[in-house]
């Protein structure tokens, strides 16, 4: 446990900055380096928790992984140099390790046991393993393998056509890295799209995957090529100095090399209507992920309205969102969001305590919340629930927050964004 003291800053952000790697791409790069043959070098590679256990997972199947900072070097033969591992693989924390892993578990030939920490623990698997037993996956655990830990009897598995019941990329992904070793086609639909790193990603080393709206198939036993990957700056990471920049007047702030994936830029899409003053320069695609610079400066902001076919393009921006709102000119209404109460937290009541803590007032329902605009927030000792993305929530609401804040759990943050403080003392220079 950390704490940390924070204090308001009365000198707007300015200066630019590259936040850390993409988290999502990041542990991608990871699951198909291994999965290709070949070497896989990857830069600008999330060095955050998160990431480590899905690099730590493959090296124990035998894969030969290599980091230094941010720069891993995978050397693989592909799945079926793959040694049964001799120990419980460890999750951690991670969501996406651990659903993409069961994904690919399910269709090796080993034993595999399965574990995360006491949040992932209690967050639901069975949206995973329900297809992939349709797929003639042998999946066990608590409450018919709802949750972890789970034990995995890798079987060949059979393709599927499905329809995700729930908003979700980790779903998705799992399937088609399922899909991918499974024999036959695979096809994956969904009512909204998520985010589509698993396909840009699947194409980059080499597969053929057709996408059609929101329908992917993926024929299996393709081979993937080891291949280059620059993973961009996390949208989601920077999504927390947007939003500061927007609470600090005078702030004046670049935010460069940042993923700008059109399924991740919702967050970009509400700045803009609540009338955020922002310029964006995109400057390249590299494997399939566009990649650009976000200036943004000072502006006040007004009330908004979200939900709908957005919630999946910034899920994981709706805490930072949601402290934005307090300060806007009038009531923000966030809707559809219920798969927000499945993340490390049930991130709406998480945001709903945090945000009451700094004295503001916000009413919560069962698939978002209504916030008041024009709230003064009150310096306060505030726990991140070991949620990475709560714990910067109160570190950006501390610059406007009246007096001290003291942001309890701290650690939760290295996550996603180990250099978090560093990067925000950066700007205040
Ligand atoms: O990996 P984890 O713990 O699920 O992380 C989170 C986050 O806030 O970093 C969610 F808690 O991001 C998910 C995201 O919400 C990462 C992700 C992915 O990489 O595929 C997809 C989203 O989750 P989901 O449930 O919508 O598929």
């Amino acid at each position: 446990m950390t704490d940390i003291k924070l204090q308001s800053i009365d000198k707007g952000l300015h200066g630019s900055i590259t936040v850390p790697g993409d988290k999502s791409i990041s542990h991608r790069s990871i699951i198909f380096g291994s999965l290709a043959t070949g070497r896989t070098t990857v830069r600008h590679f999330l060095d955050g928790e998160d990431c480590l256990r899905t690099i730590e997972a493959f090296r124990a199947l035998g894969v030969s992984i290599e980091q230094d900072g941010d720069t891993v070097t995978i050397e693989s033969e592909g799945k079926d140099s793959f040694k049964e591992p001799l120990e419980p693989i460890y999750f951690g924390n991670s969501g996406t390790t651990a659903r993409l892993l069961l994904g690919v578990f399910a269709a090796l030939p080993f034993h595999i046991t399965a574990y995360g920490d006491a949040s992932l623990t209690k967050r639901p698997m069975d949206r995973v393993v329900h297809p992939l037993r349709q797929m003639g996956g042998k999946i066990n655990g608590r409450e018919q393998g709802k949750y972890l830990p789970l034990a995995v009897d890798g079987q060949r598995l059979s393709s599927l056509t499905y329809r995700t019941p729930v908003k979700s990329a980790q779903v998705k992904s799992a399937l088609l890295l399922a899909g991918l070793l499974a024999e036959g086609e695979t096809e994956i639909s969904e009512d909204v799209k998520t985010r589509d790193h698993t396909e840009q990603m699947l194409k980059s080393f080499g597969a053929n995957l057709d996408v059609t709206g929101t329908t992917v198939t993926i024929q299996g036993g393709q081979k993937l090529t080891g291949t280059d990957v620059y993973v961009p700056g996390d949208i989601s990471s920077a999504a927390f100095f947007l939003a500061a920049a927007c609470l600090v007047p005078g702030s004046d702030i670049t935010l460069t090399n940042t993923g700008l994936n059109e399924t991740r830029t919702g967050i970009l899409d509400v700045l803009r209507d609540m009338g955020a003053d922002m310029e964006i320069t995109e400057h390249k695609i590299q494997a399939g992920e566009r990649i650009g610079d976000i200036r943004i400066k000072y502006r006040p902001l007004k009330h908004t309205e979200i939900g709908g076919e957005i919630i999946p393009r910034l899920i994981d921006e709706l805490p930072i969102l949601a402290l934005l709102a307090t300060q806007a000119d009038g009531e923000t209404v966030i809707k559809d969001a219920e798969e927000l109460r499945f993340k490390e937290t049930d991130r709406i009541d998480a945001i709903a305590s945090t945000l009451r803590s700094f004295g503001a007032k916000v009413e919560t329902t069962a698939d978002g919340m209504r916030i008041p605009g024009n709230q003064t927030l009150h310096g306060s000792t505030a726990d991140s629930f070991g949620d990475h993305r709560i714990g910067m929530m109160i570190a950006i609401a501390s610059l406007i927050a009246e007096g001290e804040t003291v942001l309890t759990d701290a650690a939760s943050i290295n996550i996603s964004y180990p250099s978090f403080f560093a990067d925000l003392e950066m700007l205040q220079k």
